[in-house]
C-alpha cells in the first residue's frame, strides 16, 4: 500500500495543478463570452469555490484550538516556552528580511518612476484612521465572543455606523475594495471576517493553564487531542474536493476583472518588482535559512508542501490553507505533529513574509509614483511598520492591502493612493499568500530541528479523573 499511498499523494498534486490550469483556461475563455458585470452568473460560477472556502474556514476554529491546546498540553511548560521563543525569533527574522529585500528591490528598480504615468485608479477608499488599525490588532487579541468573532461578517467600528460586510461578490474588485474601506481601518482585521489572532491567544493561554494543571487537566487535553485527530480526518475529505473549488475560484476571479491588459501593462514594473521579491525570498532566502539550520534539502521540503502552496494560491488565504499546511508538514515532510500543532497556527496568523515584502514595495512604489521622495528615516519607518502591518494582517484574501494603511500614514502618504494598486491586488495576493504559507512551513521544519531535544513526550498522565476528595 506504499505505492497506493504514493499515487494518492501525487494524484492529488496532479489534480491541483490541472485545477489551476483549467481554472485559468475557463476564466480566460469566459472572458470572451461574459462581461465583468455579469454579477449573478459570476456568483454562480464561483459557487463551488465558495463551498471550498467555507469548508476550509469551518475547520479553522476546531483545528487551531485543538492543535494549540494539544501541543501545549503535550509539551512541558519550559519546552513549549523555548519552542515559542524560537518560533517568534524565526518569524521576526524572516519577516524583517523580506521587508529589507522588498525595499532594496523597489529602490533599485524604481517602478514608480517607470511605466505609465496615468494608472487608472480603482475605487475611492474613505480616509481611514490608521492608528485605529493598531488598536484593532490589540483588541482582536481578546475577542468578546470567540465563536462569533472568529467568523463574524458583521463588523462594528467604534463611533461609526454598523456596517454589514456583504461577502464581496462585486461586479469588480473596485467595489470589494471600497466595501473593505467603507468599514475603515477601525476593524481592519475583523473586516476580513475572520479574527484568528484572538483564537490563537485564547488557545495558548488555555493550553498553558491545562499543561500546568498536569493530571487534573489531562481529560480536557485528551478531549482536544481527539478533536484534533477528528478534524484532521475531515481535512482529508476537504482536500479531495479542493481541486474542484480551486477551478471555480480562479475562473470567477478572472471573469470579474475589468481591463486586465491595461492593468498588467500599467502596473507591469510594480508587478515585476513584487514578484521578483517574492521569488527571491521563496527560492533563495528561505531555503538558505532552512539549510543553514537543518542541513537538509530545502527543495525536497518545498516539494512536500506543493498541495498547501497551490491551495494558498487558489484561495489567497493562509488561514484557509492551514489544514493543508499542517497535513503536508506531517505527512510529506515528517515534521512532528507536536511542532506543527504549535507552530503553524501561530505562523498562519502572524508570520507573513510575502505580505511584509509586498507592503514595503507597494508603499514605496506609491511614494515614487506621486513624486514624494522618502528620506532614510522614512524608509526605516516603512520597514518597521510594514513588518508590524504584516503581523497584524489576518490570513484572508487581501488583508495585506487593508493593513497597508498603517504603513502609508506612518510616512505621510495619502491613503487614497492605494487605489493605484487595488485592481491588481487580487493577483499579487495569491503569490504573497503562497510565500506566507511556505515561510510558515520552513518555520515548522526549522523549529522542529532546533527543538529536537525538547520534544520529549511528557510522561503519560494517567487519565483517570481524580477521585472526589
Ligand atoms: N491573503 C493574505 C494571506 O492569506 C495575505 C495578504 O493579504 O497579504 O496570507
Amino acid at each position: 500500500n506504499k505505492i497506493v499511498k504514493g499515487l494518492k499523494a501525487n494524484l492529488l498534486i496532479i489534480l491541483m495543478i490541472i485545477a489551476v490550469i483549467v481554472g485559468l483556461g475557463l476564466g480566460f475563455g469566459l472572458r470572451g463570452v461574459w462581461t465583468p458585470y455579469e454579477t449573478r452568473k459570476i456568483f454562480y460560477l464561483r459557487f463551488p469555490g465558495d463551498l471550498l472556502m467555507n469548508m476550509l474556514k469551518m475547520l479553522i476554529l476546531p483545528l487551531i484550538v485543538s492543535s494549540l491546546i494539544t501541543a501545549m498540553g503535550s509539551l512541558d511548560t519550559n519546552a513549549s516556552g523555548r519552542m515559542g521563543l524560537r518560533t517568534v525569533v524565526y518569524y521576526m527574522t524572516t519577516t524583517f528580511s523580506a521587508v529589507i529585500l522588498g525595499i532594496v528591490l523597489v529602490v533599485t528598480i524604481q517602478p514608480g518612476h517607470k511605466g505609465s504615468k496615468n494608472i487608472t485608479k480603482a475605487g475611492s477608499p474613505k480616509e481611514a484612521e490608521p492608528l485605529d488599525a493598531l488598536f484593532d490588532l490589540i483588541r482582536n487579541c481578546f475577542p468578546d465572543n470567540l465563536i462569533e468573532s472568529a467568523f463574524n461578517k458583521q463588523v462594528t467600528s467604534v463611533g461609526k455606523k454598523n456596517v454589514t460586510l456583504k461577502s464581496p461578490t462585486p461586479s469588480n474588485i473596485t467595489e470589494a475594495g471600497v466595501t473593505m474601506f467603507e468599514v475603515d481601518t477601525m476593524s481592519v482585521t475583523k473586516a476580513s471576517g475572520m479574527n484568528i489572532l484572538g483564537i490563537v491567544v485564547f488557545s495558548l493561554f488555555l493550553g498553558g493553564v491545562l499543561s500546568k494543571m498536569g493530571k487534573d487537566g489531562a481529560p480536557l487535553v485528551k478531549f482536544f487531542e481527539c478533536l484534533h485527530v477528528a478534524t484532521m480526518k475531515l481535512v482529508t475529505l476537504v482536500i479531495w474536493y479542493s481541486p474542484v473549488g480551486i477551478v471555480f475560484l480562479i475562473a470567477a476571479k478572472l471573469v470579474e476583472m475589468e481591463d486586465l491588459d491595461a492593468m498588467f501593462e500599467q502596473l507591469a514594473y510594480y508587478m515585476v518588482t513584487v514578484l521578483a521579491g517574492l521569488f527571491i525570498h521563496a527560492f533563495i532566502v528561505l531555503p538558505l535559512i532552512y539549510v543553514i539550520f537543518t542541513r537538509k534539502n530545502p527543495f525536497r521540503f518545498m516539494v512536500g508542501m506543493i498541495k498547501a502552496i497551490l491551495t494558498a494560491w487558489g484561495t489567497a488565504s493562509s488561514s484557509a490553507t492551514l489544514p493543508l499546511t499542517m497535513r503536508c508538514l506531517e505527512e510529506n515532510n515528517g515534521v512532528d505533529p507536536r511542532v506543527t500543532m504549535f507552530v503553524t497556527p501561530i505562523g498562519a496568523t502572524i508570520n507573513m513574509d510575502g505580505t511584509a515584502l509586498y507592503e514595503a514595495v507597494a508603499s514605496i512604489f506609491i511614494a515614487q509614483y506621486i513624486g514624494q521622495t522618502l528620506n532614510v528615516g522614512e524608509v526605516i519607518i516603512v520597514s518597521l511598520t510594514a513588518t508590524a502591518a504584516a503581523i497584524g494582517a489576518a490570513g484572508v484574501p487581501q488583508a495585506g492591502l487593508v493593513t497597508m494603511t498603517i504603513v502609508l500614514t506612518a510616512v505621510g502618504l495619502p491613503i487614497n493612493e492605494i487605489t493605484l494598486i487595488l485592481s491588481i491586488d487580487w493577483f499579487l495576493d495569491r503569490f504573497r499568500t503562497a510565500v506566507n504559507v511556505l515561510g510558515d512551513a520552513y518555520g515548522a521544519g526549522i523549529v522542529e530541528h532546533l527543538s529536537r531535544n525538547d520534544i520529549v513526550k511528557v510522561p503519560e498522565v494517567d487519565m483517570e479523573v481524580p477521585k472526589e476528595q
